[in-house]
């Protein structure tokens, strides 16, 4: 490697003309002079002492905010050598501190820190700050060097004794070139955050003096791992124990972490050096690949995949997924418009490989947890065939077709939609008893007809282009997927009315998958609900009692020793509408549930199920809702 010591030929002067450079255009050297840019005075300090880290020097990382927003960063690693370079008869120190180089090439662990958008060097900070001292513990010795705007203030001088090494840097940024020279602390809590968890056991301690209160400290003996169950802290995780390996090639080192969650997203953090990649490059690149073929190769070899199947896309692999990539390269090229993509080609081949290879060993030793990662990526693909399908039919349905009202929604002459109502009742002739009894100002009945929805066969791209459901998604008025706007809707209350049999379970799942699918803001912000209609009627004389549990009834007629004579409702139908608004609609009397995101997810789970080859899952559930229903009628 370029040793810039050596190589370094100028006088003192162009030293002075370089830092002066640095004042007179800080936008060349730190992008800018903004908030971004002041916080990129901390962070070059900072990664200089993980670089000493990273070589394996320093364990420790001290960072204060001090009250008159100076900022100090000390480590102890080996410490600023301090001795006089032959050629340029100053110090090493000094030399550091006012030469313009592209990083710590001067030693540290060769894993250097430089290009992106840090890695100015150590001399770029000194000629920004107002004032700025470093302490360096060398050799048994104290040494220490104070600057103002780049400019030393005197000779490196030995000041007192020490058996310990470290170096400490203190600077005040400089008010005549920054806009602003107030440090926001959580942008830098969460950098450091960031870097304990990408540099295992290194301890960093973090105190803002600006506050009460003592110092943070941030300390993962687990790194990587750490940081992903940090990400997935409120999620819940497919594989709870994460997938991880650490793999060398040359001087490449690749550390890769990967945790499902039962999520949507695919979040990926990809770093450099210990440097965000935010616009990916090469690393990322080859861990799509690894990742795209040994999940399809895995899926072939253990039939998740039929061999007419088309490979799996990364898209739906990834679905879920969180990934944590970060590589130490020796020579990193920062590409991109911000710096912050990883061109080197030779990193794509790498990590490709060492990503097949740790990920096929994982899924061969974990065999429950590959099928899961399986049959997520496999209903991922499902939801976007029949996502695809769903768009390209409401298109050309709103290309084609007025947007009037179906012809069967009897609607509420209300239209304010907080107030409004939408009862999605199972059955033409329950829907009749609903109409009746109903409130019209607020509620409105919308019939379906269950045979036609019976999911037994249905996929969902088959059941988006029936009647029924186009008639539910005029009805519900807020379009779908893509085109999804929870501001039209017409109803702010939507309720799931089915029979108590296994149809109605059938169309009850259907719905909520339908709208957790392609409505999902419905559910998370809780518009969803399932009407519960009673599943038992006591009857005397003209007197009568409704009971949605066995249990509850059988303690109330214990307890009143009179003779009742039990009704047992199957069907919405046997209801009269009188009843059916008494015991259902009725919102002084009605008892309903309100569908939260977990449940849907559930019935998400059942409907895949329900539809795949899986015979088990299919007779499960009808055991399980066979529970609910003495009747069953299949
Ligand atoms: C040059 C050479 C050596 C260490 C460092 C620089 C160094 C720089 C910084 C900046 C912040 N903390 C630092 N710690 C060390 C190696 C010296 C040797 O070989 O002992």
């Amino acid at each position: 490697m370029e040793n810039p010591l050596n190589g370094y030929s100028a006088s003192d002067i162009q030293v002075l003309e370089g830092l002066e450079a640095v004042r007179k255009r800080p936008g060349m050297y730190i992008g800018t002079t903004g908030p971004k840019g002041l916080h990129h005075l901390v962070f070059e300090i900072v990664d200089n002492s993980i670089d000493e880290a990273v070589g394996g020097f320093c364990n420790h990382i001290k960072v204060i905010i001090h009250k008159d927003n100076s900022v100090s960063v000390s480590d102890n690693g080996r410490g600023i050598p301090v001795d006089i370079h032959p050629q340029m008869g100053i110090p090493a120190l000094e030399l550091i501190m006012t030469t313009l180089h592209s990083g710590g090439k001067f030693g540290g662990s060769g894993y250097n820190i430089s290009g992106g958008l840090h890695g100015v060097g150590l001399s770029v900070v000194n000629a920004l700050s107002r004032s700025m001292e470093i302490i360096v513990k060398r050799d048994g010795y104290v040494y220490k060097q104070s600057y103002q705007a780049g400019q030393p203030l005197g000779q490196v001088e030995k000041y007192g004794e020490s058996d310990e090494t470290g170096t400490e840097i203190h600077f005040l940024p400089d008010p005549d070139i920054f806009e602003i020279t107030v440090f926001e602390k959580e942008i830098i809590e969460q950098r450091l955050r960031e870097l304990s968890f990408l540099n295992k056991g290194l301890r960093i301690s973090f105190l803002d003096q600006r506050e009460d209160g003592g110092p943070r400290e941030f300390h993962y003996d687990h790194g990587l791992k750490d940081f992903v169950n940090y990400i997935n802290k409120k999620k819940e995780v497919i594989n709870e124990s994460p997938i991880y390996f650490e793999y060398k090639k040359d001087d490449v080192i690749v550390n890769v972490v990967i945790q499902y969650n039962n999520g949507y997203n695919e979040s990926l953090y990809s770093y450099a050096n210990n440097i965000r990649t935010q616009e990916g490059g090469t690393h990322e690149i080859g861990f799509k690949n690894g990742l795209t073929r040994v999940i399809n190769d895995f899926a072939r070899r253990n039939n998740f995949l039929k061999e007419s199947d088309p490979n799996l896309s990364g898209e739906d692999i990834r679905e879920g997924i969180v990934a944590i990539i970060s590589v130490l390269v020796k020579d990193p090229q920062f590409e991109g418009q911000t710096k912050t993509k990883l061109g080197n080609t030779y990193i794509r081949t790498i990590v490709e490989s060492s990503v097949f290879e740790n990920v096929e060993d994982y899924l061969n030793e974990n065999p429950v947890i590959a099928k899961k990662i399986l049959d997520k990526a496999i209903s991922a693909r499902r939801a976007r065939e029949a996502a695809r399908k769903a768009r390209e039919l409401t298109r050309r349905k709103s290309a084609l077709e007025s947007t009037s009202l179906p012809g069967k929604l009897a609607d509420c002459s209300s239209k304010d939609a907080h107030l409004c109502e939408l009862f999605i009742v199972e059955g033409d002739s329950a829907g009749g008893s609903a109409k009746q009894g109903r409130d019209r100002n607020y509620q409105a009945i919308l019939p379906l007809r269950g045979k036609i929805l019976n999911v037994q066969k249905a996929r969902l791209d088959r059941v988006l282009s029936s009647e029924e459901i186009k008639a539910l998604i005029t009805a519900i008025g807020t379009g779908i997927d893509e085109d999804f706007d929870i501001k039209k809707a017409r109803y702010h209350k939507l309720f799931i009315m089915t029979d108590a049999d296994v149809d109605g379970s059938h169309i009850r799942i259907l719905l909520l998958t339908f709208f957790y699918r392609y409505m999902r803001q419905l559910i998370e912000e809780g518009y969803v609900y399932i009407a519960q209609p009673p599943l038992y009627g006591l009857k005397r004389g003209n007197e009568i009692h409704y009971f949605h549990d066995e249990n509850e009834m059988n303690k109330f007629i214990s307890e009143s020793k009179h003779k009742w004579t039990i009704q047992r409702y199957k069907g919405l139908g046997e209801m009269d509408a009188e009843q059916l608004w008494e015991t259902t609609m009725d919102p002084d009397n009605r008892t309903i549930l309100q569908v939260n995101i977990d449940d849907a997810i559930r019935a998400d789970e059942i409907f895949s199920d329900l539809m795949g080859e899986n015979v088990q899952a299919r007779k499960e559930f009808i055991q399980a809702n066979a529970v609910y229903v003495t009747n069953l009628d299949i």
